[in-house]
């Protein structure tokens, strides 16, 4: 198979250019380019360039505003620091609010950045990073819109809501976890689509309700939570946290709002930010030392941590650049000259 091997900033560039090329201003594409060419970086391919054409679609459609400015309330005193993203894209949103986000939770222990009008389409381990590099440990969530049905349910009704958590090491990287709660996330299916792919058993029901393995038939039935009751339940508490108590869109909404699931989701997003020194002030140990203890447990008994993978494609391309196919170079290409 023929490959090219781009620089981590050449892939930055490209994919900045094609954002600029679409009318967006540098506050939305240069912190949308970011997060695509980590989900390259990192090898996450559900959340790689493969999201670029959907987010050019959701331009096109007037739902998600190009030259979006976001606005930060700083919200003085409270622990709850807001950001409008101003119907624009939720990465600029979140880097904006994340310098207020780490100063209230370490002077308060924790504190939360309610993100709002917001079109998000990304990974949420670039944001949880974000908290874990300031020293706190943190939790995102947010909804997607209706395509995953609760157990014993047969019609869409949650999102594929992910969520994720970390937790800062000092000579580490952190500990993070990420994940849809349903079993994986829609990008996945729609790669199996793509590659004529069939899914594994477990993912998914059919229009009828019937379990199917056939991605068409996934994309027009509804996918399943992970862990059956246990992720449905997590999902619910997202769409309450993260959708109606920040005044949002929950993802039945968001669907009714859009009409499709072929365009970027439009909602808000919740980030909570604590202190670990903080929250074990008064009592022996120190946390971060004895989180070590912990994770030192879980690889010494043959696990590995999450995110280990992800870091490790990261460290590879650092030092050797992003490779991508023929195809993937063209499809760039494509969506240059469109
Ligand atoms: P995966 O099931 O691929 O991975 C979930 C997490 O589990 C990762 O942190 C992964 O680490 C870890 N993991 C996987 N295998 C192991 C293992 N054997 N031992 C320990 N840890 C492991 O994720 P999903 O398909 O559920 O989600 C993929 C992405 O999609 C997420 O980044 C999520 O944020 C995103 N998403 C975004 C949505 C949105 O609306 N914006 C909606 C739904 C999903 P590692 O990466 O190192 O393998
Ligand atoms: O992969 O489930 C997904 C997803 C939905 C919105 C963004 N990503």
């Amino acid at each position: 198979m023929t490959t090219t091997t781009l620089k981590i900033a050449d892939l930055q560039s490209r994919v900045e250019a094609i954002f600029r090329k679409a009318g967006l201003n540098s506050v939305q594409f240069e912190a949308l380019a970011r997060v695509i060419v980590a989900g390259e970086r990192d090898a996450c391919k559900s959340h790689g360039i493969y999201r670029i054409e959907g987010a050019l679609r959701t331009v096109k459609a007037g739902k998600v505003k190009p030259d979006a400015v976001p606005v930060l309330d700083l919200n003085e005193g409270s622990a709850i620091v807001k950001v409008n993203a101003d119907g624009g894209f939720a990465n600029p949103a979140f880097e904006l609010g994340l310098p207020a986000l780490a100063e209230r939770a370490r002077k308060l222990g924790i504190a939360a950045l309610v993100i709002n009008d917001c079109t998000h389409f990304s990974a949420l381990w670039p944001e949880v990073e974000g908290v874990t590099g300031k020293g706190l440990a943190g939790l995102v969530m947010c909804p997607s819109y209706a395509t995953v049905a609760p157990t014993g349910g047969k019609t869409p009704l949650l999102g594929t809501n992910p969520f994720a958590f970390g937790w800062p090491r000092v000579d580490a990287s952190p500990y993070v976890f990420d994940f849809a709660t349903s079993v994986a996330a829609r990008g996945e299916i729609e790669l199996h689509r793509r590659a004529g792919k069939p899914l594994p058993e477990g993912w998914a029901i059919d229009a009828q309700g019937n379990p199917t393995t056939d991605p068409e038939a996934a994309l027009a039935g509804a996918m399943l939570p992970f862990g059956g009751h246990k992720g449905a339940a997590i999902g619910t508490m997202i769409e309450l946290l993260a959708g109606i108590m920040i005044g949002d869109l929950t993802s039945p909404e968001v669907l009714d709002y859009l009409g499709t699931t072929t365009l970027a989701p439009f909602h808000g997003e919740l980030i909570i930010a604590m202190s670990p020194q903080a929250f074990a002030q008064g009592r022996a140990g120190d946390p971060f030392a004895r989180a070590e203890v912990l994770f030192d447990a879980i690889v010494g008994s043959g696990a590995r941590l999450p995110s280990q993978r992800r870091f490790a494609a990261r460290a590879k391309s650092e030092a050797d650049g992003i490779t991508l196919t023929a195809a993937e170079m063209e499809h760039l290409d494509r969506l240059l000259d469109k």
